[in-house]
């Protein structure tokens, strides 16, 4: 009875992980996302970090970004950086056949209120919300101060 009912369970959690994984998401307007490439650098300061991803749309639809939820804090926010300057958006668009990258120097996401430091080696979860989509959960790693994948 009991080994029975634990191999339910660890079958519905294998299809959750599974799903994790592959950190994809598709929605029944017709976009199709996959989330890559994510880091958190080790931040400087004890109560503010930044992180980058990219999510690429490879359906027929539009879809949007609109929020994200982390272990690290409560107070995460999306930054669209224009000649120099930072402002929080409430969302940031993810075009058919195309994508949103979040990268250094760019549009980024800032983790304010941290309720502890990540160090380098460490893992930050993630949960990117969609307009759209269905939610893609990411266990993000974190990166040296300066890592910079683009370089
Ligand atoms: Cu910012």
């Amino acid at each position: 009875m009991s080994r029975r009912t634990t191999a339910v369970a660890a079958a519905a959690f294998a299809v959750v992980a599974g799903s994790a994984l592959g950190g994809c998401s598709s929605s029944d307007t017709g976009a199709r996302l996959t989330a890559e490439g994510a880091y958190v650098p080790q931040p400087v300061m004890a109560d503010m970090a930044s992180g980058y991803l990219t999510v690429q749309n490879t359906g027929d639809g539009d879809d949007q970004l609109t929020s994200v939820t982390s272990d690290i804090s409560d107070d995460v926010s999306m930054h669209r950086t224009e000649g120099g300057t930072m402002r929080p958006v409430t969302s940031l668009r993810i075009p058919a056949g195309g994508e949103l990258a979040l990268k250094r120097g760019g549009n980024h996401l800032m983790f304010m209120k941290l309720k502890h430091k990540p160090t380098r080696g460490e893992k930050v979860s993630l949960e990117l919300h969609f307009a759209h989509s269905e939610p893609i959960k990411l266990d993000v790693p974190v990166e040296a101060t300066n890592y910079n994948p683009e370089k």
